[in-house]
């Protein structure tokens, strides 16, 4: 135990520090960081040690980060256009797509062949962790992004409420992982989301929560459970460095921060459920992404259930802008 806490990496003010369990006298608020080698980079596979290191977290914690994962290159291009789509989301105010306050909203990726790296969406480390957790060929059905954007002149810097996006009577056990990918390294400065490990397994589960299903602010954990959680375990603002995945399960509580900073903040977040989970959300990708997937999935690259309802282009370039907020879908299952 001691031996795995020293491997664990806190940030602190933009130094990298090594904090130890007995350190503290109590639970770390920093998530593992797990570094694969280069090999397991080119390879896109764990191998045991590590893929046991993130199981591991995942279990415990309720969250991992794995480093340097994703090309750089792929985040850019997809970044500048997203970056774009933000502003022209800010501009819509209080009819935007925004979760909690208006700093913070809920963007999905242009849905067609030229944005769609496989290397982001697809991500084989990310699925091999999700598989692990949830079993086989776990199910992709939700693809979107939270963009923690800076106030507009005039408007003050807003946190959200810490929150569980399992804001429904759910299982007590893993069934939905969210793998984040930050666009650019997130940092307190731009916002990065505050996180409060080891919240998955809550004993309070929805009773913990204040704000029903469907409501734009739902799943607020209750403010005596946030102090007396703090007492033991307190949340944590870490640096995420760009090129990583951080997988949280859904059931985690956590906060969007204020960007304090002059950039858009984008993390795209993609739900892998449980191959047993029954909700039947489906994606909407433009049409020239499916020999995308279809390739991958003939070489074995894949390793996901991906039900697609597939549009035109024209289509799908018209209606991605035009989503919900996040707590409009319903991540529940069917009885
Ligand atoms: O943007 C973030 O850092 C988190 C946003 C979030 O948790 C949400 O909108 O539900
Ligand atoms: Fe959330």
């Amino acid at each position: 135990m001691l031996l795995l806490h020293r491997c664990r990496i806190a940030t602190l003010g933009g130094r990298r520090a090594f904090a130890s369990f007995a350190q503290h006298g109590r639970l770390h608020s920093m998530p593992l960081v797990v570094k694969p080698s280069n090999l397991e980079t080119q390879k896109g596979i764990l191998e045991a040690r590590n893929l046991e290191k993130a199981v591991g977290a995942m279990y415990r914690d309720g969250l991992v980060v794995v480093e340097d994962v994703v090309p750089h290159e792929a985040l850019d291009q997809l970044n500048k256009k997203m970056v774009q789509d933000a502003r022209t989301l800010q501009d819509r105010g209080e009819d935007g797509p925004f979760n909690y306050n208006t700093g913070n909203l809920q963007q999905d990726a242009p849905p067609v062949a030229e944005y769609f790296n496989p290397s982001i969406f697809t991500n084989p480390i990310a699925t091999q962790i999700t598989a692990a957790v949830l079993g086989p060929r776990p199910k992709w059905t939700f693809c979107s992004a939270n963009s923690a954007m800076p106030p507009l002149p005039g408007n003050e810097p807003a946190r959200q409420p810490v929150h569980s996006d399992a804001d429904f009577a759910h299982p007590d056990h893993p069934f939905a992982l969210v793998i984040n990918i930050p666009l650019v390294t997130m940092t307190p400065e731009n916002g990065s989301t505050e996180i409060w490990l080891g919240t998955h397994n809550h004993p309070g589960g929805i009773s913990a929560q204040e704000g029903a299903h469907g409501e734009r602010a739902s799943g607020r954990i209750l403010p005596n459970l946030l102090t007396s959680r703090r007492e033991t375990r307190p949340p944590s603002q870490p640096i995420v460095k760009k090129g990583s995945i951080v997988v949280r399960d859904l059931r985690l509580w956590h906060a969007g921060m204020p960007n304090l900073s002059s950039e858009v903040r984008v993390m795209l977040a993609m739900i892998h459920f449980a191959p047993w989970y029954r909700n039947r959300m489906r994606l909407q990708f433009g049409e020239d992404i499916k020999p995308v997937l279809e390739g991958l999935e003939r070489e074995g690259r894949l390793g996901l259930e991906v039900p697609v309802d597939w549009v035109g282009r024209e289509e799908a370039l018209g209606g991605y802008l035009e989503r919900g907020f996040g707590n409009s879908y319903d991540f529940n299952q069917e009885p």
